[in-house]
């Protein structure tokens, strides 16, 4: 029967399917495990809240987004063919170039046919039973599937604070997150920006080119590197094509799943001369790999104040009013939330319509009709933009309820924090599966590297429970309680645990405080997933296999066998887990 949504106009037929696999999310995680089980041969059907492709590069339209790592290497690598046909044309992708990628792929790979576009998935159901899970849409869809796989990106879910007084506010309020995608048209507009992050940065300078006024309310510095963003000619990409497997393997190695120069050398055996030549040089290549101008900068705290004095002396050289100036410089461990890459972000305070308002002594009191109040003061905006980030690594999860066995919710599971075993599944909920979930590298590595890596370790596991008609697969508590220890025994030795930043949940009042991602570095990581495959899924239990023993045919975790690049880490640091991340 046809439904209606809620403007009342007709829209597809509700579905009552059952398919082998369904997967949530058609950003790159849920097109590139699409692609995977169709090879294997698998029915599968892809429910995406949006009208398009692309995940994060769907919905993160803002003025200015790109992407923070190189082009070249913040793509797939699965076909070489994609590989050579793919032109980028900047060092940074723009949010279009990346969006129009993302649709290349559902086109050339063939995928829209087996996606569902406009749909929120708003349950997932498991039957003990059957071993399925029934899977309830916003549309009225109720299908089920063996396998559910969950493709929602870890930066997904808009953190909206609820600031006082919003609805009286007469103008609009946009999230860098949620952007509308007609754009935004700021000439002639005062405009006020809340949030200092990856997003603000980004934007800030984009906004200021349009609007009169610009007032960027701040409670945290940010600690932001150059970008040196710059057009790729046609003799760098030939040049670069022509080598880029190496390229690809070399990148598999690194603790980031992707390349840059890495200095493993402590920061404080240099003079100071020496690291202020070393700072100089890093600072003018950019971007993350400022981060790899000495090997124990997110160690040592002592290391990383020499590299926080250098930077807050780069804010002091480009800002030309002190006090704007003192009021950018961050005092917190450089690099402990996520490093910011920017073009002309703090010359933008250079500008005479461009106004800082610290809110971190005195927070946004509340929203008026005409602007936003802080300590007594009514800052007259007309049009607000929220970049205060969002539910990091489990808030895509929270929208759906997830009920497993004994009708247990993923929710009551996870009040504490995230429980998943090698951030692919959690004990409880059998059949289901999480790319690049809490517990894995995910947002610490390269996201598409760490993707892939993951679909095709769960392709091989796919294709090995048909193998041995099995009927379900899930991790032990034992293994899994290791595993979640073993996160966060490694978080606890990176400067990284010390912030409050959204790796630790804490950019959002009431979350519990645990380090998500997996720190431990890229290749530790996959060379522990492929340990567990090898040895007939080590700490997971498998339900009426005829052989539950046998090692699974390998199929595409074969080129994920990286060894660690010991180039960049010393024996010692990787015996003491002292692995550096970005
Ligand atoms: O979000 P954020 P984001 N009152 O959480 C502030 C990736 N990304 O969207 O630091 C006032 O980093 C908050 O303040 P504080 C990247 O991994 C990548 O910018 O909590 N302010 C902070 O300044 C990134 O890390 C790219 O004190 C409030 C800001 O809002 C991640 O996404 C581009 C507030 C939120 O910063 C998230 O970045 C964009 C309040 N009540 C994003 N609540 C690239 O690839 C929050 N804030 C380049």
């Amino acid at each position: 029967m046809a439904q209606e949504n809620a403007a009342g106009e007709a829209t597809r037929p509700a579905e009552n399917g059952t398919f082998d696999a369904v997967v949530i999310g058609a950003g790159f995680a849920g097109l590139y495990m699409l692609h995977r089980l169709r090879g294997l041969g698998f029915t599968a059907q892809v429910y995406e809240a949006g009208s398009g492709v692309g995940g994060t590069w769907y919905w993160n339209r803002y003025p200015g987004a790109r992407c923070d790592v190189e082009s070249l290497q913040y793509s797939f690598s699965f076909s070489e063919e994609l590989d050579q046909e793919w032109n980028w044309s900047e060092k940074y992708s723009p949010q279009p170039e990346i969006l129009a990628y993302a649709n290349h792929i559902a086109d050339r790979f063939d995928l829209r046919g087996q996606i569902v576009f406009d749909t929120r998935v708003t349950a997932a159901t498991f039957n003990e039973d059957t071993d399925t899970w029934l899977i309830e849409t916003d549309r009225g869809d109720r299908v089920t599937a063996k396998f559910c796989i969950m493709a929602v990106g870890c930066l997904s879910a808009p953190n909206r604070p609820a600031f006082q007084g919003k609805s009286d506010f007469r103008g609009p309020i946009y999230h860098t997150g949620e952007w509308p995608h007609e754009g935004v048209d700021f000439g002639g507009l005062r405009v006020g920006v809340i949030g200092t992050g990856s997003s603000a940065i980004q934007s800030i300078p984009m906004i200021a080119q349009q609007a009169v006024q610009l007032t960027v309310f701040q409670r945290t510095a940010t600690w932001s590197v150059p970008a040196w963003n710059e057009a790729l000619s046609a003799e760098y990409l030939k040049d670069a094509k022509a080598h880029y497997p190496a390229l690809r393997a070399k990148a598999r190695a690194r603790p980031t799943g992707f390349y840059f120069p890495f200095n493993i050398q402590p920061a404080l055996q240099a003079s100071s001369e020496e690291r202020e030549q070393q700072y100089e040089a890093a600072w003018r290549r950019g971007g993350l790999p400022f981060l790899g101008a000495y090997g124990d900068l997110l160690f040592d705290k002592s290391a990383n104040d020499t590299i926080a004095e250098f930077a807050r002396q780069k804010i002091r050289d480009i800002v030309k009013n002190p006090t704007t100036a003192e009021l950018l410089c961050p005092h917190n461990v450089f690099g402990c939330k996520r490093l910011c890459v920017d073009t002309n972000y703090f010359e933008t305070y250079n500008l005479p319509h461009v106004k800082l308002v610290d809110v971190s002594k005195t927070p946004i009191e509340r929203f008026t009709k005409d602007g936003i109040v802080v300590d007594g003061t009514e800052y007259m905006v007309d049009a607000i933009v929220s970049a205060t980030g969002f539910a990091a690594m489990t808030g895509s999860f929270d929208k759906i309820k997830i009920t497993g066995r004994s009708g247990r919710t993923l929710a009551e599971k996870w009040s504490g924090g995230p429980r998943a075993y090698l951030g692919l599944a959690s004990e409880g909920f059998p059949n289901l599966f999480m790319i690049t979930g809490p517990g894995s590298p995910s947002v610490l590595a390269s996201m598409i590297q760490a993707i892939e890596q993951h679909v095709d370790w769960l392709a091989d596991c796919l294709g090995h429970m048909r193998d041995v008609a099995a009927n379900s697969i899930e991790p032990l508590r034992e293994n899994e309680d290791a595993w979640v220890a073993h996160v966060n025994d490694v978080s606890m030795v990176s400067l990284r645990s010390t912030c409050s930043s959204w790796y630790v949940g804490a950019n959002i009042p009431g979350r519990p405080r645990v380090f998500m991602p997996y720190i431990g570095g890229f290749p530790v990581y996959v060379q522990k997933c492929n340990e567990v495959m090898n040895s007939a899924y080590d700490g997971f239990v498998l339900k009426g296999a005829r052989s539950n023993n046998a090692p699974p045919r390998v199929r595409f975790t074969e080129r994920w066998h990286v060894p660690l690049d010991i180039e960049v880490i010393s024996p010692a640091a990787v015996a003491a887990k002292r692995v550096p991340v970005v």
